[in-house]
């Protein structure tokens, strides 16, 4: 471990302008700048001097303040006094509070061992100490259920490392010198704000910006190309570009002899993989998908960013893994803008394993995927009941499938439940006992980036509201009060940011924790983003070390890498995987539900965050379903008209938006609403399926047939 130096705090009772990183769940990782007046914080702006946030928040965060000093933030530990659900609670010490929680967390062990405990969590906030991974030690060391936490990216990031191994591979910023895009499935201008001003600028200096998604939105209200497609069926799409370019002769021939592995199996593999036949399944007009097809390989260098929602169908790993053939086949990776942008995550050199304790697990723990929460709080899954379930940075009644069974097993009178929270959410709503969270204004924190090349460090500039705290020292205090004593329990948050990293990796060359005290924010030491182009001459981090049409990963199975699940790498799924990519289809819209209900991000929530608060209700408006005017005019619905979107697992309310920016056969109910504020008390997670994508244990939750009737 490296010695920890204590990195400077400034008067948290004073005045002036701080630094701080948005703590949010989102690939901009936006430098702010915090004005603190006596103690008090009066407000927040993006850094003008970033290159990636360029001065600018977002609709979310712009008033940050506004969250932070909510009249509803929950600022003691509170103690359940109504029945579970009724919302009524008194305020307790935190003492108390910490030893009910570990009175019961050793009663049900005793009763029922530890495995009865379960956590669930992910990411209220994705700083390096506090996110993801907070917790993990604590409950690997109890032996507690592994919690596996697919939600985001999961199967893609499988299909990605198969493909290409775990590299950053393309830096957003050069996005700026693509001369071709495609946006696939990535309302960018919602959800990914500050990449948007890079793919104008390429678009001013003539790329063409193509986008393909069910949805003409924002992002694709600017495109040069929306290219509506059903959901689900991008597989068969990117099989059909292969295709053309293969047989075309597009292919940088170079490139593909020098850099990449398998291009005869892959030919072989979408022999009959037709424009035509991708346009029986995607519904885009074959010549379409050639002139797509052309122009992608012409145009270089060509990029193609992949959302997070590609990933949500049976086939959504192997959509990955045939898009991820492309770059390869086009010789894109050649210059900075060409490539695949997914995550460039894997720039930043985290010590996994130092936030998760991997080794503190004992060998066997059972291992249960929050898709089924539902099932695990009922009784359902193997290995007996939970009997204790301890929720922080996450609101799963919202953000996990199956919300009705969620909701009954958090219910249950004899389940023990502790939540971590601002605010008294769906979930907390159900809780026993509550425990205050700070806010990123109250805590420390190294921030990487999903979305950018820059690591930055979050000091607070102000006193904690209330009596919250931040996650790491919440569970410095579960643990003393259970008395784990091995040493990552007792550890600082400054001598946590020393093991969080390898600072001595060459991507921090240069850059220490208390530079960044001083500087706030450094790009990584990579080449500039008119340079960055890493495999340029090949040089994946793969097992033959090029690009792998035929996946050796694959060989050995589909896997969920070790970070989604409490850092454990134990139990591999076991399911077979093909070494090339195939067309996995969704499932079909024939019977009684034959509309496809697709939930993306909400514009004005990040995931179910801000649904609680004015100023985005404000914005967003009430729980809507987009409906496109032909599948309303069979329905006899009208704008504005109260509609009931259901299947066989369950219903919500919502307002009809009659718009042709739906395809035909699709609804879109954005995520994020709180069942609270909506008018039938449930959310789409009510009809989203619990099944699994084909790689990384994804969700499946564009994979939804549905019906709709005024209600
Ligand atoms: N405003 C806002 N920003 C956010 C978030 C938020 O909640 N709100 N959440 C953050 C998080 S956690 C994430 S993961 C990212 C996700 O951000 P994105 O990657 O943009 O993901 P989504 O918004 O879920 O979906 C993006 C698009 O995929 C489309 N889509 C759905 N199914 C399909 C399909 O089968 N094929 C194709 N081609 N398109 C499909 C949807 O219509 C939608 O336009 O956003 C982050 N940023
Ligand atoms: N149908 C459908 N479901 C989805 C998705 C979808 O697109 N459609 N998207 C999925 C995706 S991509 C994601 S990433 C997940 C997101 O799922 P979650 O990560 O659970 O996201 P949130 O709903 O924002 O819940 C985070 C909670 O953490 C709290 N919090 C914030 N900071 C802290 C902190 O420092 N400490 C503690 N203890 N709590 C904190 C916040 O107040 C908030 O209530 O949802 C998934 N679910
Ligand atoms: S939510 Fe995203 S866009 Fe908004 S301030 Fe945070 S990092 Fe930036
Ligand atoms: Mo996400």
């Amino acid at each position: 471990m490296t010695t920890a130096p204590e990195l400077p705090l400034t008067d948290l009772n004073g005045s002036g302008t701080r630094r701080a990183i948005c703590p949010h769940d989102c690939p901009d990782g936006c430098a702010m700048t915090v004005t603190v007046e006596n103690g008090r914080a009066t407000g927040v702006r993006g850094d003008p001097d970033h290159p990636f946030t360029r001065g600018g928040l977002c609709v979310k965060v712009n008033n940050y303040v506004d969250r932070v000093y909510s009249p509803d933030r929950v600022t003691t530990p509170l103690r359940r006094t109504g029945p579970k659900g009724s919302g009524r609670f008194e305020p307790i010490s935190w003492d108390e509070a910490v030893a009910t929680v570990a009175q019961n967390f050793t009663r049900v062990i005793a009763e029922h061992g530890p495995e009865a405990v379960m956590p669930v969590s992910y990411l209220g906030t994705q700083g390096t100490l506090n996110g993801l991974n907070v917790g993990d030690p604590f409950f690997n060391r109890m032996g507690a259920t592994v919690s596996e936490r697919t939600y985001c990216d999961s199967g893609a990031s499988t299909a990605y490392v198969m493909s290409l191994g775990p590299t950053a591979g393309v830096d957003p910023e050069s996005l700026a010198h693509s001369r071709y895009i495609v946006v696939w499935a990535c309302n960018m201008v919602s959800t990914n704000l500050h990449l948007w001003p890079f793919v104008a600028q390429a678009q001013r200096n003539g790329a063409k910006v193509v986008v393909i998604d069910p949805v003409k939105h924002k992002t694709a209200a600017r495109a040069d190309w929306h290219i509506p497609i059903r959901p689900g069926t991008d597989g068969a799409l990117a099989m059909a570009l292969i295709h053309v370019i293969i047989t075309e002769g597009l292919t940088d021939a170079g490139y593909v002899e020098q850099h990449t592995v398998g291009v005869d199996e892959l030919a072989e593999r979408v022999a009959d993989c037709t424009p035509e036949w991708a346009e029986a399944e995607t519904g885009i007009p074959a010549d379409d998908i050639r002139t797509l097809a052309r122009e992608y390989a012409a145009g270089q260098p060509s990029m193609i960013r992949i959302g997070v929602a590609i990933e949500r169908h049976p086939g959504g790993g192997n959509t990955v893994r045939a898009i991820s053939c492309l770059p390869g086949l086009v010789g894109a990776w050649r210059k900075p803008g060409g490539g695949l942008l997914a995550l460039p995550l894997w720039a930043f050199p985290v010590n996994w394993d130092a936030l998760s304790q991997p080794q503190l697990r004992p060998e066997g723990t059972r291992i249960i995927n929050q898709f089924h929460l539902g099932r695990a709080l009922n009784d359902e899954i193997e290995g007996g009941n939970v009997h204790a379930l301890m929720v922080y940075n996450s609101n799963p009644v919202v953000v996990c499938p199956d919300q009705e069974k969620v909701v009954a097993g958090l219910a249950r009178e004899d389940l023990f439940t502790v939540v971590s929270e601002q605010f008294l959410t769906d979930t907390a709503q159900y809780a026993d006992i509550v425990l205050p969270a700070a806010t990123q204004l109250e805590q420390t924190d190294v921030m990487f980036s999903w979305g950018h090349l820059y690591i930055g460090l979050n000091r607070p500039s102000i006193p904690p509201v209330g009596e919250a705290v931040s996650n790491t020292e919440l569970f410095r205090r579960l643990a003393a009060a259970m008395g784990y004593d091995e040493p990552c329990f007792r550890m600082t948050d400054d001598e946590m940011i020393a093991a969080a990293y390898d600072w001595s990796a060459p991507a921090l060359e240069g850059i220490t924790p208390e530079t960044l005290a001083e500087t706030g924010w450094a790009r990584l030491n990579l080449p500039g983003p008119d340079a960055y182009a890493p495999h340029a001459e090949g040089g994946f981090p793969t097992p033959s070390g090029k690009q792998e049409f035929v996946s050796a990963a694959a060989a050995g199975g589909d896997f969920v890498l070790p970070l989604f699940r409490q850092g454990s790498n134990e139990f591999q799924p076991g399911g077979e995987v093909d070494p090339l990519p195939r067309y996995v289809p969704p499932a079909g819209t024939d019977g009684p539900y034959p509309l496809n209900l697709i939930s993306p991000k909400s514009h004005a929530y990040i995931n179910s965050s801000y649904a609680n608060l004015p100023a985005q209700q404000r914005v967003q408006g009430e729980q809507a379903a987009w409906v496109n005017p032909a599948d309303a005019a069979d329905r006899d619905l009208a704008d504005g008209d109260l509609v009931r979107v259901f299947n066989e697992r369950g219903a919500v309310l919502a307002k009809a938006v009659v718009t042709d920016e739906v395809t035909r056969g699709v609804v879109l109910t954005a995520m994020g609403a709180w069942r609270s504020n909506t008018k039938g008390q449930s959310t789409v997670n009510a009809i989203n399926p619990t099944g699994f994508a084909d790689l990384g244990h994804a969700p499946t939750f564009s994979d939804t047939k549905v019906q709709v009737e005024r209600a």
